[in-house]
């Protein structure tokens, strides 16, 4: 623990240079004020807690080590690198983190040279890091060190493999770092997390591994052309200790490890014996997440990204539920799909590692047998769901929006193709507020509607959720639903379900100046905008279409033919979606109309809260009454 007679370090830690100014035997006492530090700030400020707490020695150890930023260190997701943040010049605007116009909470190069390359969605590093590494050989410019940090749940992707696989293939000096904490956001799933379980308990075979590689380094035998008869050593070894395969040697790459991650000596020690090894190398490090705070070691999950807490009870701040308030749209798709899959037992779920983020845990719960959880892995998500669909099973493929870009030929190929049935439910369509511009789930609306076969719905509330999950059921070919994060507006919540005609929409509301036509819960905000309006005598009539394709072209005649100025509302990007088809609807179909599109225009939207980020999207209430006052006029 920090005294408060000891001075403080990381108030003098304004760089990572400064950091390497101080001996070893400083470092323990940097990484104690880092964690207090992160623990203190996301007390008050929400962020992942978790993830960061588990990496605090591993990243003082490689700022201490390596000369970054000529260095280069590729967070993987980057929701582990707060730490990397406090390090890198960002301590003092770390309490802005995740808020408008504050710091990102991932790494993002136009944030700070230390940030090598974007992160937020999974497994990426590797690749990434390996294409700076091979890119380094060539340049004339020098070598650089180039570091992928790699989790143990991210490692289940499919696109890391795709980089271990590329690894050995041409000169590079990467260095790759898993981190091993056996968890993603839930418990780490699959073959490799029983793997990676199995090795780390082979501790004679690699601690003589290290023993090894220790001695011939100090008798200089470790040249480069000494590698290939070192490995076939090692191998010799494994085999006679372990009977046990190296999955990370058999792709040519040198494995070192497990080794405790949160000794900080000992990391630093480690780093500094393999950083000189040339060629693709990898570190096992084994770390808890949450560590150094108790309730985030104990419980993982719910500390993932725990919102306001108590720092000294432990205790999360989470406000009580009334249940007559409006419902969670994740609560409605997990009790919904429960229900479904009670009434017939060929409804199964399906998540690419996000059980608890898309509430798939009740139907865990309720149906172990019927639940999927296969790792991030969304491309394999869906068709691994394709799979089952063709045997007759009813998929819920629940992806989120932003994450589901991973799968798109998938959604094409596998399931679109071949018109199978499986209900593709997109969680967090939409702006997502403060996990920033590379979680927004803004694409799918204009990516998915060109593909052939694909029914695509946006319910306007919590209810209609759950009757288009209802209609999906029932429909016989592929069916994609998105519906954002948190909770709907209703308050006379029903608990029926009831089917809503494919390709029909709901006029809401009359009127004679403007047509609004919006699709998805952002309908809401244009109700409370034509509440306004109507108080200035201007009169709106609102669509709400709930299909994107196949469209109501019954109520775009009507609109087309009664109407002239046309306003389009949807919570996503204006290329491609609902007002790009109802634009093309119209001048097809030869109506004289103008039309207005309101969504997210030709600019990716950093991070900020909800409202905020709507307002900067004209998407809010107020705006969008602006909007339609404009165009009266
Ligand atoms: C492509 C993609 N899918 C899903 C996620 C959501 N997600 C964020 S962190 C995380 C778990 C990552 O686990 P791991 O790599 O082991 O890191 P840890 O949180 O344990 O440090 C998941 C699933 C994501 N960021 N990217």
């Amino acid at each position: 623990m920090v005294t408060n007679e000891q001075e403080s370090l990381l108030e003098h830690i304004h760089i990572p240079a400064d950091l390497r100014k101080l001996p070893t035997d400083k470092l323990e006492q940097v990484c104690q004020e880092i964690r207090t530090f992160i623990i203190t700030v996301l007390s008050e400020n929400p962020g992942h807690l978790g993830a960061s707490l588990g990496t605090v020695e591993l990243t003082v150890a490689l700022h201490y080590v390596f000369n970054t930023p000529i260095d280069r260190i590729v967070w993987d997701v980057g929701h582990q690198a707060y730490g990397h943040k406090i390090l890198t010049g960002r301590r003092a605007s770390f309490h802005t983190l995740r808020q408008f116009k504050g710091i990102s909470g991932f790494p993002n190069p136009r944030e700070s040279e230390y940030d090598a390359f974007i992160a937020g969605h999974a497994s990426n590093s590797i690749s990434a890091a390996l294409g700076m590494s091979v890119g380094c050989e060539l340049n004339r410019e020098g070598r650089r060190n180039v570091i992928a940090v790699i989790g143990d749940g991210a490692m289940a992707g499919g696109l890391a493999y795709e980089g271990l696989n590329n690894a050995s293939t041409n000169p590079n000096n990467l260095l790759i770092i898993l981190n091993d904490n056996d968890m993603a956001i839930d418990q780490s799933v699959g073959g490799l997390s029983r793997y990676l379980v199995n090795i780390t308990t082979s501790k004679t075979y690699n601690k003589i591994r290290y023993g090894v590689y220790k001695m011939l380094r100090k008798i200089n035998l470790l040249s480069e052309k000494r590698r290939e008869n070192i490995l076939r050593f090692n191998n010799s070894l494994k085999a006679l200790i372990n009977r046990q395969h190296n999955l990370f040697e058999g792709f040519s790459i040198r494995y070192f490890g497990p080794v405790d991650g949160h000794d900080v000596k000992d990391l630093v020690q480690k780093l500094n014996d393999i950083k000189a090894m040339k060629g693709p190398k990898l570190l096992h490090i084994k770390t808890k997440k949450g560590k150094g705070f108790k309730p985030a070691e104990e419980s993982a999950t719910e500390w993932h990204a725990p919102g306001k807490f108590n720092k000294e009870t432990g205790e999360r701040i989470v406000l009580p539920q009334n249940l007559n308030e409006p419902q969670l749209y994740q609560d409605v798709f997990g009790h919904t799909l429960v229900e479904l899959a009670q009434q017939d037992e060929r409804v199964v779920g399906v998540t690419p590692a996000m059980p608890t983020g898309c509430s798939m845990t009740y139907l865990f719960k309720a149906s172990p047998e019927r639940a999927f959880d296969v790792g991030i892995a969304e491309g394999h998500a869906v068709t691994f769901s394709a799979g089952l669909a063709k045997e007759g099973l009813i998929p819920f493929c629940n992806v989120y929006s932003s994450f589901l870009q991973r799968a798109y030929d998938q959604v094409i190929h596998d399931v679109a193709i071949q018109d199978l049935h499986l209900i593709l439910c997109i969680d967090r369509a939409g702006l997502v507020g403060e996990d920033g511009v590379t979680h927004q789930g803004v694409f799918d609306l204009a990516y998915l509607r060109p593909v052939p076969n694909l029914t695509i719905a946006s319910p306007l509330n919590e209810w209609d959720l759950r009757n288009l999950m209802f209609t999906g059921y029932h429909a016989s070919s592929p069916f994609v639903i998105r519906y954002p994060r948190g909770k709907g507006e209703l308050d006379n919540w029903q608990n029926t379900m009831e089917i809503l005609p494919v390709g029909k929409g709901k006029k809401r509301k009359e009127g004679t100046q403007i047509a609004v036509l919006s699709i998805g819960p952002i309908g809401n905000a244009v109700i409370q905008a034509i509440e306004i309006v109507e108080k200035e005598d201007i009169s709106v009539a609102h669509y709400d279409m709930i299909y994107l394709k196949p469209m109501d072209e019954t109520i775009l005649h009507e609109v087309g033919k009664q109407f002239t100025r046309i306003i389009t509302v949807e919570d996503g990007t204006i290329t491609g979606g609902l007002g790009s088809a109802v634009m093309e609807f119209m001048a097809e179909n030869g109506y004289p109309v103008c039309v207005k599109r309101i969504g997210i225009d030709d600019r990716f939207i950093e991070h900020g809260s909800l409202p905020e980020l709507y307002q900067l999207c004209g998407m809010d209430a107020a705006n969008i009454a602006q909007a339609i006052r404009a165009f009266n006029s």
